[in-house]
C-alpha cells in the first residue's frame, strides 16, 4: 500500500478533531475537513451532515484514507444515536465503498466494553477480544461500528483500525482518566500507525498512552507500530489530592465505562 497522504477527517470541528488538525500535518498528511458545523479559520472545510449521502460521497472522493471521528460523543437518546452514529457510520462506509477508499480509522470507544470490570492492580489487562459490553446507546453504536468495519472488510476488502479510545484530552481530569488517558500526541502517533501499517484487515486496538495505571492491553496497537511516549502518572499526585483514590465499591469506578454505567451518568467525571 502506498503511504496515504490525503486524509478525510470527519468530526474535524470537535475536541479530538481540533487536536488532530494541529498534530497530523506534521506527519505529512493533507487533511480534508468535514463536520456538521463550520470550522473557524477553515473556509475549505466541508460543512455537512453524515446523513447527507451525496455530500459524503463527494467528501471521500479521491482521499487515500479516512479518520472517522464525527458523531455524538456522549450518551443521547436512541433516535439521535441511531441517526448520527449508526446510520452516519453506515453512510460513511458506503461512500468509501462507492469511491474506492481502502482504509478507515474508526473512533470506537472504551464504552463499547464499558460494563467490563476494571482490573485491580496486578490483575491481567483487558484484551481486545474481551466480549463487548456496551454501557450506553452511545457504547452500543461503537460496538455496531466495529461490526460494520468487520463486515466491510470481509465483504468489500475495506481495511479498518477500530480504536477504542480511552479519554483523549489535553490532560486527564479525573482519577479514572489516569488509567485510560490518551495524550493528544500519542493519539496522533496511534492514528499515524493505523493509517500506515500494512495489511490491517480489521484490527481493534485500545487507544491510550503508556499509563502506569493502564487497564487494557496495548499489544495490538503496538503491533501496528504504535509506540506511546506519555504516561498520565505525572498528573496523579494532583488528581488524587483533589479527588482521592478510586472507591473500590463505587460502580462508577469499578467498570471500564466509569460514570457511563450509572443511570443517569455522573457528570462531570
Ligand atoms: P466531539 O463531540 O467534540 O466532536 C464530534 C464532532 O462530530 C463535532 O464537531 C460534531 O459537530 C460532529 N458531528 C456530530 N454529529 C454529526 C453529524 N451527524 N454529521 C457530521 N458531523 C457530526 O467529540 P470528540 O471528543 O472530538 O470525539 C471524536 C470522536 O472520538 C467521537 O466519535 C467520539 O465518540 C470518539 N471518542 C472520543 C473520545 C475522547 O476522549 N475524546 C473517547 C472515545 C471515543
Ligand atoms: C468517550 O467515548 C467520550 O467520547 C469522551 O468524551 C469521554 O467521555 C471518554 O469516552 C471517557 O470515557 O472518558
Amino acid at each position: 500500500m502506498p503511504a496515504p497522504r490525503t486524509i478525510l477527517l470527519t468530526g474535524a470541528a470537535g475536541g479530538l478533531g481540533t487536536l488532530m488538525r494541529g498534530l497530523l500535518p506534521a506527519y505529512g498528511y493533507e487533511l480534508r475537513l468535514f463536520d456538521l458545523v463550520p470550522i473557524e479559520g477553515e473556509p475549505g472545510a466541508i460543512t455537512a451532515d453524515l446523513a447527507d449521502r451525496e455530500a459524503l460521497r463527494e467528501a471521500v472522493r479521491g482521499v487515500d484514507a479516512i479518520i472517522h471521528l464525527a458523531g455524538i460523543s456522549l450518551e443521547a437518546s436512541f433516535d439521535k444515536i441511531l441517526r448520527a452514529n449508526i446510520e452516519g457510520t453506515y453512510n460513511l462506509y458506503e461512500a468509501a465503498r462507492e469511491e474506492g477508499v481502502r482504509r478507515i480509522v474508526f473512533a470506537s470507544s472504551n464504552h463499547a466494553i464499558g460494563w467490563t470490570p476494571a482490573p485491580a492492580a496486578g490483575e491481567p489487562l483487558i484484551p481486545v477480544d474481551t466480549p463487548r459490553r456496551p454501557d450506553t446507546f452511545y457504547g452500543l453504536s461503537k460496538s455496531f461500528g466495529e461490526d460494520l468495519a468487520q463486515l466491510y472488510q470481509d465483504q468489500h476488502g475495506i481495511e479498518t483500525v477500530s480504536v477504542r479510545i480511552g479519554s483523549c484530552f489535553r490532560e486527564p481530569t479525573s482519577v479514572r482518566m489516569l488509567s485510560v488517558w490518551l495524550s493528544p500526541e500519542d493519539g496522533a502517533r496511534l492514528f499515524h500507525a493505523a493509517l500506515t501499517a500494512p495489511d490491517v484487515a480489521h484490527t481493534v486496538v485500545y487507544g491510550s498512552s503508556a499509563n502506569t495505571r493502564l487497564w487494557w492491553d496495548l499489544s495490538t496497537a503496538r503491533a501496528l507500530g504504535y509506540e506511546p511516549q506519555d504516561d498520565s502518572e505525572r498528573f496523579a499526585q494532583k488528581l488524587v489530592a483533589e479527588f482521592g483514590e478510586l472507591d473500590p465499591d463505587d460502580p462508577a469506578q469499578t467498570h471500564v465505562g466509569g460514570p457511563f454505567v450509572t443511570d443517569p451518568p455522573i457528570w462531570p467525571y
